[in-house]
């Protein structure tokens, strides 16, 4: 049974490695931004309370991204096991995220905290060019990021459910590198 939560910041290499690892391991890849992002598309009520949040690189409101995740991890397919790609995002999700696994029965995750410095993942997501990966909102991003989501580290390892694998190699090395600290 694998339940993983991926930390990082913006472009730490996230979304490229739990998609991967999902699919390896025939578990679902539930990915916040991806949910966000296929809303907005399909213009539905969630996606265009999100976009003006997203389009400025600001964290959408939990009680949105909280709902979500709830109706996600009713789904039969988590039986099995699950990545989280992108929640929680800060310590009021986390403590929702607890109550919520405690309730369905879904405990014993562990959280791997992907990390690289801002100009690595800077350079990266320019690269990428996704509509929220200006330089302007990246940085955003990254100050959302420290402010927010950062703390979680610190919430993680006092639950002794931290695991580090260093982001900044090419995305074979982080694979790897994450293999190994799961096997452990
Ligand atoms: P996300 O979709 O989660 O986006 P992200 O943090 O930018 O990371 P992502 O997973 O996409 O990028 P990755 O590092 O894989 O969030 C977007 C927005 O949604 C947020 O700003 C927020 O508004 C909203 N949101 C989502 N969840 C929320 C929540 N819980 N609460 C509130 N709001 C929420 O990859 C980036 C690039 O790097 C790619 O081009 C990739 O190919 C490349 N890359 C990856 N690994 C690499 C490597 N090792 N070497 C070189 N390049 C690499």
């Amino acid at each position: 049974m694998t339940r993983l939560i991926f930390l990082g910041p913006p472009g730490a290499g996230k979304g490229t490695q739990a998609k991967n690892l999902a699919e390896f391991l025939h578990i679902p890849h539930i990915s916040t931004g991806d949910i966000l992002r296929q809303a907005i598309t399909d213009q539905t009520p969630l996606g265009i309370k999100a976009q003006s949040y997203m389009d400025k690189g600001e964290l959408v409101p939990d009680q949105l991204v909280e709902d979500l995740i709830k109706e996600r991890l009713h789904q039969p397919d988590t039986q099995n096991g699950w990545i989280l790609d992108g929640f929680p995002r800060k310590v009021t999700q986390a403590a929702f995220l607890e109550e919520l696994l405690a309730e369905i029965g879904q405990g014993g995750e562990k959280v791997v905290n992907l990390d690289a410095p801002d100009e690595v993942v800077i350079t990266r997501l320019l690269g990428r060019g996704r509509k929220d990966d200006n330089e302007e909102v990246i940085r955003r991003r990254l100050e959302v990021y420290r402010e927010e989501t950062a703390p979680l580290i610190d919430y993680y390892s006092d639950r002794q459910k931290l695991l580090t694998v260093n982001g900044n190699q090419s995305p074979e090395e982080v694979t790897t590198a994450l293999e190994n600290v799961i096997a452990a």
